[in-house]
C-alpha cells in the first residue's frame, strides 16, 4: 500500500504509537495520533515526535470527519480490535494494520518470531543475545519493550530481527510471516481480552498463519493446544519436549538436552550447565535452540551462549547466597500461573512471599504447587487473606502475615536456614505496594545485596 501524503490513523499514544508515528512520518506519510484517553496531552504527545513532523493528534473524541481521510488504521496493542469504534472501520473497509504489522511491512532481512503465554521474554532475549553474538545487524523488538516500528527503517537485507508478539499484537496481523516462530506454552491468561480460550489459543496460532513450509514453527509437544496446532501449522514443525523422547525435535533425557534429526541423536548439553533454573527454562532453552538452529546459527555457538545466559531480571533470578541461603527474584511471577513455574523451579525448602494486588486470581493450583516445598509462607498486601484460606484449605500451616514488604523480607531472614532458599514470586501484581513488578523486583534485591 502507497502510503506517501497519505492520512493514516494511529490508535494509542503509548510506545507503539509512537514508534508508529515516527516510522509513518518518514515513510511520507501523515499520521493522524489518537488517543481515547481524554487526560493524555497533545503537546506532550507532539513533544514525542521529531521536531517539525506533520502530525495531528487528538484525545479523547476523534471527529468524524477524519474517519473519511484515512487510508489505514494502525491501532496499538492495548486497543481491543472489537470495540464499536474498531468495528465502525472494519466496516468502512479500512484495511486494520497493528503497529506489529505496520513494522514488519517496512522491515528488511530477517524474522524470528516468538509468542506463548509464558517464557517469552526470557526465550526472546537468549534468542537475541545468540543472534547478537554471531550477526552484526540484530534487533530485539516487540513486546519486550522496542516497538518494531521503531527498529523497521534501520534494517537491511542483513539484519536478523527478533520479535517478542503477544497476543494483543497478533490480533492484527495481516501480512506477518516470520522465517521461524514459536508459541512455548498457552495458558489461560488475558480472558478479558480475548473472552474464551478458543478466541486465545486462535489469536496466537496467527503467529504462523501466514507461514509456508519454507518457514519453521517451534511448538512445544507437552502443551496440548500447540500439540494439536502441528498437526494443521502451515509451516514445518520443529516439537520440543520436557517429558519424552521424540523421534524428531528436541527433548530432555534425564539431565541431557538431546536432538534428534531424520534419525540421529545428538546430545547437545547437560542442564546442569545453564545458570537458568527451572524446568519452565529448560523449555525456553530447548526452544531457543531450536529458533536459533533453524535461523542457521552454529550449534557450537548456540550452546556457549546457553551456558552464559543469566536470567532476565526479575524472571526467577537468582540474586545471592547470604548466609547459606540461595535468595530468588521473581518479581515476575504476577500471575499463579507464572508463580507456579517459580516454585517449581526451587530444589530446596524455601520461604515464600506471595500476595499483592487482587486480580480475582485463584490460587488453589499455585498452594498445590508449593507442596512440602515451602517451610513458611510469607504473606503481603491485599490478597494475604484470600491466599492465607485458600493455603489453610489445602492443608499449608506456617502461613505469617507481614504488615509491608519490609517486615516480609525480615521474616524471611529470620525463618531461612543455611541449604534453604527464599523466593520472592508474589502471584499477584504489585499494584498498591509499588508502581510495578519492577521496582518490586529491585527492593527486595536491594535488601538481599544489603544483608
Ligand atoms: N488506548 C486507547 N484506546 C484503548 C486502549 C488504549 O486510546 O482502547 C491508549 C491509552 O490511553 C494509552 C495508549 O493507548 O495512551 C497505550 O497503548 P498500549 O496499551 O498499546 O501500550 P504501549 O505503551 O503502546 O505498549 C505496548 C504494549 N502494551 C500492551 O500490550 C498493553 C507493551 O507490552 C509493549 O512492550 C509495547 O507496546 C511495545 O511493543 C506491555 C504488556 O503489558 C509490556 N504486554 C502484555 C503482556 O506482556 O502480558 C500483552
Amino acid at each position: 500500500m502507497e502510503l506517501m501524503n497519505k492520512k493514516v490513523l494511529i490508535i494509542g499514544t503509548g510506545i507503539s504509537g509512537t514508534g508508529a508515528a515516527k516510522l509513518l512520518l518518514e515513510a511520507g506519510a501523515i499520521p493522524v495520533l489518537y488517543d481515547e484517553n481524554e487526560n493524555a496531552k497533545p503537546e506532550e504527545i507532539r513533544g514525542r515526535l521529531p521536531e517539525g513532523g506533520k502530525a495531528e493528534i487528538f484525545v479523547g473524541r476523534l471527529p468524524e470527519s477524519i474517519v473519511e481521510e484515512i487510508c489505514l488504521a494502525v491501532p496499538s496493542p492495548g486497543v481491543p480490535v472489537d470495540t464499536e469504534f474498531m468495528e465502525g472501520l472494519g466496516e468502512r473497509g479500512i484495511p486494520i494494520w497493528g503497529e506489529l504489522e505496520l513494522g514488519y511491512r517496512y522491515a528488511k532481512g530477517r524474522l524470528a518470531a516468538i509468542t506463548g503465554t509464558n517464557g517469552k521474554t526470557t526465550t526472546t532475549t537468549l534468542v537475541g543475545q545468540m543472534m547478537k553474538e554471531y550477526y552484526d545487524s540484530v534487533y530485539v523488538v516487540g513486546n519486550i519493550g522496542t516497538p518494531y516500528t521503531e527498529m523497521a527503517l534501520n534494517t537491511t537485507e542483513q539484519t536478523v530481527t527478533v520479535a517478542e508478539v503477544s497476543s494483543f499484537q497478533l490480533e492484527t496481523t495481516d501480512a506477518f510471516r516470520p522465517d521461524v516462530s514459536a508459541i512455548l506454552n498457552i495458558t489461560p491468561d488475558h480472558l478479558n481480552r480475548h473472552h474464551n480460550m478458543g478466541n486465545y489459543v486462535a489469536v496466537k496460532e496467527r503467529i504462523a498463519g501466514k507461514q509456508t513450509k519454507e518457514d519453521v514453527c517451534v511448538l512445544n509437544y507437552e502443551d496440548k493446544y500447540t500439540r494439536e496446532f502441528g498437526g494443521r501449522c502451515p509451516a514445518r514443525v520443529i516439537f520440543f519436549s520436557s517429558k519424552r523422547r521424540l523421534e524428531e525435535g528436541l527433548y530432555l533425557e534425564g539431565e541431557e538436552i538431546c536432538m534428534a534429526v531424520g534419525g540421529e541423536i545428538k546430545k547437545l548439553m547437560n542442564i546442569h550447565d545453564m545458570k537458568l533454573v527451572g524446568m519452565c527454562n529448560v523449555e525456553n532453552v530447548m526452544a531457543a535452540i531450536a529458533i536459533a538452529f533453524s535461523m542457521g546459527l552454529p550449534m557450537e555457538h548456540i550452546l556457549d551462549t546457553v551456558k552464559r545466559f543469566r536470567a532476565v531480571e526479575h524472571r526467577i533470578e537468582f540474586v545471592a547466597t547470604k548466609n547459606g541461603v540461595d535468595y530468588y527474584n521473581d518479581s515476575k511471577g504476577t500471575n499463579p500461573d507464572a508463580a507456579i513455574q517459580g516454585i517449581r523451579a526451587m530444589s530446596r525448602p524455601t520461604v515464600l512471599i506471595g500476595g499483592g494486588y487482587d486480580k480475582q486470581s485463584e490460587y488453589d493450583e499455585w498452594i498445590e504447587a508449593c507442596g512440602d516445598k515451602v517451610k513458611c509462607l510469607v504473606l503481603v498486601g491485599e490478597t494475604a487473606g484470600k491466599i492465607e484460606e485458600c493455603a489453610r484449605k489445602h492443608g499449608m500451616e506456617n502461613i505469617v502475615r507481614a504488615g509491608s514488604f519490609e517486615e516480609a523480607l525480615r521474616i524471611c531472614t529470620e525463618t531461612a536456614r543455611s541449604g534453604d532458599a527464599v523466593l520472592l514470586s508474589p502471584a499477584c501484581a504489585s499494584w498498591g505496594m509499588f508502581p510495578n513488578y519492577e521496582v518490586r523486583g529491585k527492593v527486595f534485591k536491594d535488601y538481599v545485596n544489603s544483608l
